[in-house]
C-alpha cells in the first residue's frame, strides 16, 4: 500500500498498562483503525491451518517475542485489508488512514524492520504505570480474559521481557523525539483525557 496515505501511531507500555483500553477510546475520538499485535497473533494462533499456531502459543505463554517476520507480516496484511475495505479512520479529515498499532514494536529488530519495510510511525504513545498496578489489573482481568498469559508466572516473564527488550525501543524513539509519555496511573477516564489531549495536539 501507499505509505504516504497512512499515519501510524505506535502504542506502547507494560503488560496491563491499559494500551488496549485507551486505543478503544481513541478510536471513538479520532477514527483510528486499531490493530493490536497481540490480538493478531492470538487470532493467527487459533486460525485453522496456521503453520505458526503452536509456535505462537508457546511464545505467548512464556512472554517471549514471537519472531518478527510473523508479526510484521500480520500487521502489514491487516493494514492492507483495512485500507482496501476503507476501515481506517472514519471521520479522518487529513486524507490519510489513521492506524493505532498497539503493543508493537516491542523489540528493536521489529522496530527496524517495520520502519524500513512498512512505514515509519509518526508518534509513540507510551503509557506508564507501576508494576504493582499492572499486576493488579492483569490478575483482575485474568478472572474473565481466558488469556493463557494472564497468570502470575507468565506475567512476571512478560515484565522481564518488557524491561529488557521493549524499553530500548522506547529509548530509541525518544531520541527521535517521537515519544509522548502518558501517566496511566489514574482512572480510565482520566488517562483517556490525557491521551486525547496529546493526539489532538498532534493533529492540530
Ligand atoms: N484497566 C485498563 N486501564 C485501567 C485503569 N486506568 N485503571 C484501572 N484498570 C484499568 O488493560 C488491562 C486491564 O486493566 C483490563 O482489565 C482493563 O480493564 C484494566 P488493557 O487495556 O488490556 O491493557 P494492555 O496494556 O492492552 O495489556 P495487555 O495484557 O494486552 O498487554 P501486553 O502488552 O502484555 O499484551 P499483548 O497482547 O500486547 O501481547 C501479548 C503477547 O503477545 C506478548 O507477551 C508476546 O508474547 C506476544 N507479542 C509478540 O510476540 N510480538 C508483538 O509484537 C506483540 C505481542
Ligand atoms: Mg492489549
Amino acid at each position: 500500500f501507499d505509505k504516504s496515505k497512512v499515519t501510524v501511531f505506535f502504542v506502547l507500555g507494560g503488560p496491563g498498562a491499559g494500551k488496549g483500553t485507551q486505543c478503544a477510546n481513541l478510536v471513538k475520538d479520532f477514527g483510528f483503525c486499531h490493530l493490536s499485535a497481540g490480538d493478531l497473533l492470538r487470532a493467527e494462533q487459533n486460525r485453522e491451518g496456521s503453520q505458526y499456531g503452536e509456535m505462537i502459543r508457546t511464545y505467548i505463554r512464556e512472554g517471549q517475542i514471537v519472531p518478527m517476520e510473523v508479526t510484521v507480516k500480520l500487521l502489514e496484511n491487516a493494514m492492507r485489508d483495512a485500507l482496501a475495505e476503507g476501515r481506517e479512520g472514519e471521520g479522518w479529515a487529513d486524507g490519510r488512514g489513521r492506524f493505532l498499532v498497539d503493543g508493537f514494536p516491542r523489540k528493536m529488530d521489529q522496530a527496524e524492520k517495520f520502519d524500513e519495510e512498512v512505514c515509519e510511525s509518526s508518534l509513540v504513545l507510551f503509557f506508564t504505570t507501576t508494576e504493582e498496578e499492572m499486576l493488579k489489573r492483569l490478575l483482575e482481568r485474568a478472572k474473565t480474559s481466558g488469556r493463557e498469559d494472564d497468570n502470575e508466572e507468565s506475567i512476571k516473564k512478560r515484565f522481564r521481557v518488557y524491561k529488557e527488550q521493549t524499553m530500548p525501543v522506547i529509548e530509541h524513539y525518544s531520541k527521535q523525539g517521537k515519544v509522548a509519555t502518558i501517566d496511566a496511573t489514574a482512572t480510565i477516564d482520566e488517562v483517556h483525557e490525557k491521551a486525547k489531549t496529546v493526539v489532538t495536539k498532534f493533529f492540530a
